[in-house]
Order: C-alpha cells, then sequence, then structure tokens
C-alpha cells in the first residue's frame, strides 16, 4: 500500500514539475535575469505539498486531472513567491532554501523582489486563462485563492508572524496565526477542485474544508519541529532559525511534548472528516500522515 502512494506521489511530482516549467517564461526570453530568478524560485526542488494536495483531493471527487494541473501550478507559484519574500533580509532573513542560496543571495536583492513580484500575475494569470469549464469556475478559483493569499490569509498570517517575534501568544491566537500564514494556501489548494466538480454534495465540501484547516496548521507544527529536530542537509535550510529569530512558535511557547501532541490530535480530527468521504479520500489520507510523518 504505501509503495502505491509513493509512486503515486512521484508521477504526479515529475507531472507538476513539467507544468510549471512550461509556465514558467523561458529564461533566454528579455529581461533574462529576471526570469532566471523566477525559474530558479520555482525549479530548485521543493516537496511540491500544494501541487499533491490538489491532484489528491481532485481525485477524490473525480475531477479530471488536466482540469487540476491549472490551480496546481497556481498555487506553487504563488507559495514559491511568499518563500523569496519570507527568506529576504527584511522578514526571516535566510541565505540557504530547499539545500541551495535563496534567491536574493543567488541573485540579488531587487532582483528577488521582482521575481517574487513576477510570480504572482503569473499565477492568476494561468488561473484566468483556465478552459474546458463555465467562464464562471475561473472567476471562483481566484476569489479562492486570492482570499487565502491577503491579508485575512497568507500575507495577514505573515505580517501576526513578524509582529509575534518574543511574545507570547495563546495558543488559539498561535493557532489563528498559523491558519493564516500557512494553513489559507494549504486550505484554498485542497478546496480548489470543489470548484471544478459537478456533483459536489454539501457533506463532501464541508469534509474538505475541514480537513484542509486542520491539515494546514499541522503543517506548520511540524515545520516548527523540524526546525528544531530536522537535519540541515535533509530539511534544506538552518535548523535552529525560529530560536535565532525568537519566533512565536509551537514548540518555543509549549514545548516539542505538546507540539508533537497537537500534530496527532488535529491529524486524526482531520482524518475523521475525510471518513465522510469514504474510501475515495485514502490518497488525501496517506498524505495527511506524511505532513505528520516527513523528515523534511
Ligand atoms: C505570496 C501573497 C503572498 C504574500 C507573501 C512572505 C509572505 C507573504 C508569506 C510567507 C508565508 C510563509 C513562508 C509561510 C511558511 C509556510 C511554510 C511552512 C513553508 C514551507 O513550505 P514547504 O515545506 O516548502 O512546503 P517546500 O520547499 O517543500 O516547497
Amino acid at each position: 500500500m504505501p509503495e502505491f502512494f509513493e509512486d503515486r506521489v512521484a508521477t504526479y511530482t515529475a507531472r507538476i514539475n513539467e507544468r510549471l516549467d512550461a509556465a514558467l517564461p523561458a529564461a533566454a526570453i528579455r529581461p533574462a535575469r529576471l526570469h532566471e530568478a523566477m525559474r530558479y524560485a520555482v525549479l530548485n526542488g521543493g516537496k511540491r505539498v500544494r501541487p499533491l494536495l490538489v491532484y489528491a483531493a481532485g481525485e477524490c471527487l473525480g475531477v479530471d486531472p488536466d482540469l487540476l494541473d491549472v490551480p496546481a501550478v497556481a498555487i506553487e507559484l504563488i507559495h514559491a513567491f511568499s518563500l523569496v519574500h519570507d527568506d529576504l533580509p527584511a522578514m526571516d532573513n535566510d541565505d540557504l532554501r530547499r539545500g541551495k542560496p535563496t534567491v536574493h543571495k543567488q541573485y540579488d536583492e531587487a532582483t528577488a523582489i521582482l521575481a517574487a513580484d513576477a510570480l504572482q500575475p503569473l499565477a492568476f494569470s494561468i488561473l484566468a486563462k483556465l478552459d474546458g469549464t463555465s467562464a464562471a469556475v475561473p472567476i471562483k478559483l481566484v476569489q479562492l485563492i486570492t482570499e487565502a493569499c491577503g491579508s485575512t490569509g497568507m500575507t495577514g498570517g505573515q505580517s501576526i508572524d513578524l509582529d509575534s517575534e518574543g511574545r507570547s501568544l495563546t495558543v488559539a491566537d498561535l493557532e489563528h496565526m498559523y491558519s493564516l500564514k500557512t494553513g489559507a494556501l494549504i486550505h484554498a489548494a485542497i478546496l480548489s477542485p470543489t470548484l471544478l466538480c459537478h456533483d459536489l454534495s454539501d457533506a463532501n465540501n464541508d469534509a474538505l474544508d475541514a480537513f484542509g484547516r486542520d491539515i494546514g496548521i499541522v503543517f506548520q507544527i511540524k515545520d516548527d519541529i523540524l526546525d528544531i529536530e530536522g537535519e540541515t542537509q535533509v530539511i534544506g535550510k538552518p535548523t535552529g532559525s525560529d530560536q535565532a529569530l525568537n519566533k512565536a512558535t509551537y514548540p518555543a511557547l509549549f514545548g516539542i511534548e505538546a507540539s508533537r501532541a497537537r500534530c496527532d490530535e488535529l491529524l486524526s480530527q482531520a482524518l475523521g472528516n475525510l471518513d465522510q468521504i469514504g474510501t475515495a479520500a485514502a490518497p488525501l489520507r496517506w498524505l495527511a500522515r506524511y505532513i505528520v510523518e516527513r523528515s523534511q
């Protein structure tokens, strides 16, 4: 059984990497340095968890994978954009990402900012050009994903994260920040196939909605744990950077054991939500467990 899913992950990862490559402007097109930096930001590795969640949730609902490529690519481009900005000196000031120099280290700060700036409109133009659906679908996808990125989504979460350095937060406030900073885009990835499904029941929609919320928070708590217990060579970035920045994280505020326990609790709640969907949710169940058990 696990090998079966590992093969599927490899197939979908190869698929998204090809689609991303095709979606990005060729490095030879002027301005070449900007295009090179955009390609570096996106194609320099990465687990592709968000696209995998798009494909897995789409499979659950019986959506044609050719339609899923569009939200999968757009969401990964936005994720790559967020990592470039997150690594800048004005934010987390990181030199290493995915085992390679961060974009501002490989190029320069101005190029990194511009590459990220250009990835975002590329993502939305790809969504707007989706065909093979009614005209309302691309608009709904754009609405879902812009809300996940904006001031009450990822950008807002990043703002709270930066403001929280050196401060003590309640569990509720910390999880609110996580649900925005990391969870919002993961939630949008899981919900995007619902907009491409013709016969979605309210119950299945609610199940995916609840699953997406839980798994987004789990993803960030696991990221915090890896920042302490992971190996730099495996996670592709220095460990201990949260502590160096005095970040408000789950392990820093509540301890590593409480962090593990919360991951397990949220995972079991997330998996419980999928009971409604039944066996068709097997790929999502596998990905949820992978998110908690991963070492990178
Ligand atoms: C993009 C609209 C927009 C705003 C940017 C900078 C910023 C606002 C948000 C940063 C959000 C952020 C970096 C959250 C952390 C999420 C996280 C745990 C990232 C690591 O994701 P992985 O492990 O990375 O999936 P890989 O490298 O595998 O893709």
